[in-house]
């Protein structure tokens, strides 16, 4: 179905965010169309496990009455409560067993959008070499615009792959596209 070539470098990562129930169909924050991106992703990860190009996914894992939550004046109902079924990941995600998770939306104190808020995947992408990032997930207009945003400032390459992402709302993800696109991000 997703016929597509995706030219993965030596110095390549994946990075998939937040593909997780609750922000797909039935889920307590669910993202239009999110279900669509999931054949692209998985042909992505399946080029990426032919080139052996690392995959880091990346999950919103928000404690029990979160900061982000509306009941404490935040902007989203409760999702991706750690260790309830909405937070786990997309039961047709293909994730290898490889993958690496990184873990985000725990703090106390603050959300965390993007992948790269204080977790310190910047400093591990660069441990490892890698000097593009491939990403895709959602929500575009929210964690993908985030991630996208910070990995530039962090001195990384990013290609966002269009067809492996969904906006919350479509004008800010329309939005979302053109800010990356000028921030320097490659839009495939
Ligand atoms: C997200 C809203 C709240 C996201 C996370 O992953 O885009 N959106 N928390
Ligand atoms: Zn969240």
């Amino acid at each position: 179905m997703v016929k597509n070539t995706y030219n993965f470098g030596e110095e390549d990562a994946l990075l998939i965010i937040d593909v997780q129930k609750d922000f797909c169909k039935g889920g307590a924050l669910a993202v239009p169309e999110a279900e669509e991106i999931i054949p692209v992703i998985n042909e992505l990860i399946r080029e990426a496990e032919k080139k052996e190009i690392r995959i880091y996914a990346s999950r919103d894992w928000h404690p029990l009455e979160h900061i982000s939550f509306q009941e404490r004046d935040g902007q989203w109902p409760p999702h991706c409560i750690q260790d309830t079924e909405g937070a786990e990941f997309h039961p047709d995600l293909n994730l290898p067993e490889n993958t690496i998770v990184v873990t985000k939306g725990v703090r106390f104190d603050q959300d965390q959008s993007s992948a790269f808020d204080k977790t310190g995947l910047a400093y591990q992408m660069n441990q490892e070499g890698i000097r593009c990032i491939w990403m895709g997930g959602l929500a575009l207009d929210v964690c993908v615009l985030q991630s996208v945003t910070d990995a530039l400032k962090a001195g990384f390459q990013v290609k966002l792959i269009k067809a492996a992402t969904r906006p919350v709302d479509p004008d800010k993800g329309r939005q979302a596209i053109e800010d990356m696109a000028k921030a320097g991000a490659q839009i495939i």
